[in-house]
């Protein structure tokens, strides 16, 4: 094959292995715009691949401050902070969620609790499909209990698991229980515990972590209005491997791999 052919075909190659999005509703292509209403957002007002088309990392939050926080610390760590300049909140013109981005990242926070940060993800995820993204990798930094483990300490979530321990995300769809699977990124979860041995200040583990659906029963926790604290359950859980408590990660894993992310 003449060089350029080879040229031609390594290209094909590569571009047929990029790892696409993968929207699973017919109903989107048949649709003329599609309007991410809770971003403030619509593929017919916004260019969406000239905004978003070179994202490659998405770090999502809790809280919209952080996620500022956050966007400032990576564009200082990339070399691309504005001094003196604000980042601008992509999603001004809602207070529902607030999205911030500097090169290859984008920072979104989410809120608490499943429900809301389903509703940001099927958005995100329908955001990068528009933005014809490829070979995105997508992170959830946030706060949360610790099983045995030092305040302060870091856990890489190697499977997302219910209350019940079981690595599943179950969903009542349409007045039926549906059970998706809650894996995550193995070599992820590799490459971040590599990123840890630089850093002396805290502990970083990989464990399981444990999506609860409220802040104060549901982890056991003694300062609620209602409290059904036990510690037998905190050791049970322990000894299933989970070291720390949240309330999104099961639903993240989930809508995540169904997505090809
Ligand atoms: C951790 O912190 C929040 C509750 O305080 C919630 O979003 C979570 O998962």
């Amino acid at each position: 094959m003449a060089a350029a052919k080879v040229e031609e075909k390594e290209l094909e190659n590569h571009h047929n292995s990029d790892c696409l999005i993968q929207l699973s509703n017919p109903n989107l292509a048949t649709m003329k715009e599609d309007v991410l209403y809770h971003f403030s957002l619509s593929t017919s007002t916004h260019d969406f691949p000239a905004m978003f088309g070179e994202v490659k990392f998405v770090c999502v939050g809790g809280s919209p401050s952080r996620m500022n926080t956050f966007i400032r610390y990576v564009a200082t760590q990339l070399g691309l902070d504005r001094p003196g300049e604000e980042f601008p909140n992509i999603c001004a013109g809602t207070d529902r969620y607030a999205m911030y981005k500097v090169g290859p990242v984008l920072s979104v926070s989410h809120g608490m609790g499943i429900p809301s940060i389903s509703i940001m993800l099927h958005e995100l995820i329908k955001l990068l499909y528009h933005a014809r993204c490829s070979n995105v990798t997508i992170i959830r930094i946030g706060t949360s209990g610790g099983i045995g483990l030092e305040p302060g300490s870091v856990v890489i979530t190697r499977q997302a698991v219910d209350a019940c321990f079981k690595p599943e995300f179950e969903q009542l769809v349409l007045g039926k229980r549906v059970v998706r699977s809650t894996d995550l990124d193995e070599q992820l979860v590799q490459e971040l515990m590599k990123c840890s041995a630089d850093l002396s200040e805290f502990t970083t583990v990989v464990g399981n972590t444990m999506c609860t659906l409220d802040f104060y029963e549901g982890q056991g926790r003694l300062d609620g209005a209602l409290s059904s604290y036990k510690q037998a359950y905190l050791r049970a859980a322990h000894a299933a491997g989970i070291r720390n408590i949240e309330m999104e990660s099961s639903v993240f894993a989930a809508m995540c791999s169904m997505c090809g992310l």
